[in-house]
This record gives C-alpha cells, sequence and structure tokens, in this order.
C-alpha cells in the first residue's frame, strides 16, 4: 500500500515535513481555496505539487475535488459545474494526479456529536451519539416538521437527555453538529443550515441518486479517458441526518452506483470507519464485490458502543475486523498488480498535541500511530502470504 496522509494545504498547522517523517510518501490534499464548482487550473495545481515535491513526497490522490450543490440538486448553474469538473479533471490528468476522491453528501461532509470523547488513557476521539442528535435536531435546530421524523418515546429520550446538558454543553453540541466542510473551521449557523436544507426538501433518496447518476454519466467517461479513477466517498454517518437524502452508505447503494455507471474509473474510497458504522454492511464482502472497483483507502476503526453510539477507536481494535481486511486488501493488490493508496483518516488526539491548533481527527501523532500499525500488520500478512513465516502456525 501507498503510506499516504492527508494535508489540508499551507494553512494546516502541521508540517509537511512532519508529515514526511511519518514515513508517508503520497500526500492527499485539495485545492481548498478554490470555491467549490470553480476550474482548478493546471498552474494552481503545479504549484501545490511543488510544494509537495520540494517536502519529498508527491501529490498522490486529490480529496476532495468538491462537488457543487447544483449538481446534487440538479438545478441552477449545475451543467455549467459539470462542464467545470470535467475541464479539472483534464487539468489534474496533465499534472499527472491519477486519483480523485469525492462525497456526494448533501450540505454537510462527516457529522459528529462529540469531537473530544474522552478515552481512558485521556487521548481524544470523535464520537456520535443518536441521541444527542435527536436532540440538536429536536430542539436546538428546531427544523420545520422535525416533529414527524420522530416518534413520541424517541423524543422523550431525547428531551431527558438534553435537559441534563448546561447551557455550554448545548452550545458545544450545537457547534460541533454544524462543523463546516473539512480543511475549513467555519460552521454553519441555524439560519444557514435551516436555508441550506429547505433546498432539498423535495429530493429524496432517488432523486439524489438520479442525480448522482447523471453526473457520474458524464463525467465517468472522462476520467476513464484520461486514466483518472475516481472514488467516492461513503456516507458519514452512513444513514440519513437531519431528514437529508443519503444514497452511499450500504453496500446495496454501492451496487446501484457501479451498475448504473459501468466503467471502471466509477469507483470507491474504500472507507472502513464511514461504512463500519453500519452494523449491516460486511466490509469484506464488499471487498470481494466490488474490489475492481476500490481506487483509494481509508482504514479506520469504529466502536459501536450501542445501537445509538459508535466512536472511533483505535486503528486495530474495535468492531471492523482490520486483520482479515488487510489481508483481503493484499491479496487484492496481488490480483491487480497495483499498491493502492492508503491513508488512517483519523486519529485520536493524543495528550502532547491537545490544544495546538488541528483540524478534528487530524493530528499528527494519533494518524502517525494508526499509519505505523497498518503499515506492519500489512507487512506481517504480507509476509505470512508469502509462507516465509517458519514457526507460527499461521
Ligand atoms: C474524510 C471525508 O475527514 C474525513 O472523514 O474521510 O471528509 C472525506 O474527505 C470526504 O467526504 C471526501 O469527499
Ligand atoms: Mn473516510
Amino acid at each position: 500500500m501507498e503510506q499516504t496522509m492527508r494535508w489540508f494545504g499551507p494553512n494546516d498547522a502541521i508540517a509537511l515535513r512532519d508529515i514526511r517523517q511519518c514515513g508517508v510518501t503520497g500526500i492527499v490534499t485539495a485545492l481548498h481555496e478554490i470555491p467549490v464548482g470553480e476550474i482548478w487550473t493546471v498552474d494552481a495545481i503545479k504549484e501545490r505539487q511543488e510544494i509537495v515535491r520540494k517536502a519529498g513526497m508527491e501529490w498522490t490522490v486529490i480529496e476532495s475535488l468538491p462537488v457543487h450543490e447544483d449538481i446534487k440538486k440538479a438545478n441552477g448553474n449545475y451543467l455549467q459545474y459539470i462542464e467545470n469538473y470535467k475541464i479539472s479533471l483534464r487539468n489534474v490528468a496533465e499534472c499527472g494526479i491519477k486519483v480523485v476522491t469525492y462525497n456526494f453528501m448533501p450540505i454537510l461532509d462527516w457529522v459528529r456529536t462529540n469531537h473530544a470523547f474522552e478515552n481512558p488513557d485521556g487521548s481524544k476521539a470523535l464520537l456520535y451519539n443518536q441521541i444527542a442528535f435527536n436532540y440538536f435536531d429536536l430542539y436546538l435546530l428546531k427544523r420545520p416538521n422535525v416533529e414527524n421524523d420522530y416518534s413520541e418515546e424517541e423524543k422523550q429520550i431525547a428531551l431527558d437527555y438534553g435537559n441534563q446538558l448546561s447551557q455550554a454543553e448545548k452550545d458545544l453540541l450545537f457547534k460541533n453538529v454544524l462543523l463546516g466542510l473539512p480543511g475549513s473551521k467555519i460552521n454553519f449557523t441555524a439560519e444557514q443550515i435551516l436555508a441550506l436544507l429547505d433546498n432539498y426538501k423535495h429530493i429524496d433518496n432517488n432523486k439524489l441518486r438520479e442525480n448522482l447518476i447523471y453526473f457520474l454519466s458524464e463525467v465517468a467517461p472522462v476520467a476513464e479517458e484520461l486514466e483518472v479513477k475516481l472514488a467516492i466517498h461513503p456516507d458519514d454517518p452512513p444513514f440519513s441526518v437531519m431528514g437529508l437524502p443519503r444514497i452511499v452508505c450500504t453496500e446495496a447503494d454501492l451496487k446501484k452506483i457501479f451498475k448504473a455507471v459501468p466503467i471502471n474509473a466509477n469507483g470507491l474510497c474504500y472507507c472502513t470507519g464511514s461504512l463500519g458504522a453500519d452494523p449491516n454492511n460486511d466490509l469484506e464482502k464488499i471487498i470481494d464485490d466490488f474490489g475492481d472497483r476500490i481506487h483509494f483507502l481509508h482504514l479506520r476503526n469504529v466502536a459501536r458502543d450501542s445501537t445509538t453510539v459508535f466512536r472511533e477507536s483505535e486503528h486495530l481494535n474495535g468492531d471492523n475486523p482490520m486483520e482479515s481486511i488487510m489481508e483481503k486488501l493484499i491479496l487484492l493488490m496481488q490480483k491487480r498488480n497495483l499498491s493502492l493508496p492508503m491513508r488512517p483518516d483519523h486519529g485520536f488526539l493524543h495528550s502532547i498535541e491537545d490544544g495546538k491548533e488541528q483540524y478534528p481527527g487530524y493530528s499528527l501523532v494519533g494518524r502517525l500511530k494508526g499509519l505505523a500499525e497498518l503499515r506492519g500488520l500489512e507487512m506481517g500478512i504480507s509476509y505470512k502470504l508469502k509462507g516465509y513465516a517458519p514457526f507460527c502456525s499461521l
């Protein structure tokens, strides 16, 4: 696997040199400063590429080339934005970058209710609590008609939960849920989010899927011709939030997407953390069924503490069977005769970095720990598969 880490560009408090020293060869980044929908020029890509090269690495994966909201809603200037996307893909290809990650989640990227859940050892993790989320949705955001989305029992449980929170805790919950996009520290306000949600009131899963398929039927052939791989990131969490449609949550969802546009460039960012938050997703089967479409790996783990809570756990310790996933991925790479780029996705916030500037989930030490563990696991399993293990009964 190619060892990669995400870097949020020159504004990232974590320096490329420090990432390089983690044993990373590939950088995953984006031109975050370019407004969503605008064309990425060759000059702008090359300039960033140079910065990465000077630090001794290559920019191997784009994450993300974001999809404009108009494309998701198929309204406004969406046709223009699709054309812009194609031009950006051509420019990316001209610069030699081969993998482009994106997502199709309306409005928000990942959502967590707690960005600093304290592990027993004092390190901090990202956590999603459905009851806390319901409280936010029902009693803090109070979106129109929200009451229709919850049973009386759910409302009462959420209210009881919220009644135990101090005002500061309520404010923090609100802020956590509405954190803007990765690479940004801007929070949505209630007014902004309510206006954005209103735009989706007539868009259900089928309509959103139709819009994704239209987008893919336009851009995937271009990517294929350019030998660029598109890698859709699964929805995180893999279920609806705030009544929004969600269409990249399950194996069945993936099947529909790949079948509708049967081009290899129409591929997947295999994120074990996002997919693994749903206990019904069989992560190994997803590799078996869609192995050829996997172009990028986000390997992290989740612990599903109850039916309503999941938290990000140590990379090798959680509900995702990381050993068997790794073995399957190694066999997949052998079969396809390539090395897939992999990043540890998120990591814990260790005390040594607590209080320092960073994006939630993206401190250096936690990600380094995850990356190093995964690297060791890959080496060990490869060794076993080659049959060199002389003294253990593997
Ligand atoms: C990432 C996603 O930070 C993360 O969790 O895995 O935000 C991912 O970058 C986007 O969804 C891809 O478009
Ligand atoms: Mn991910």
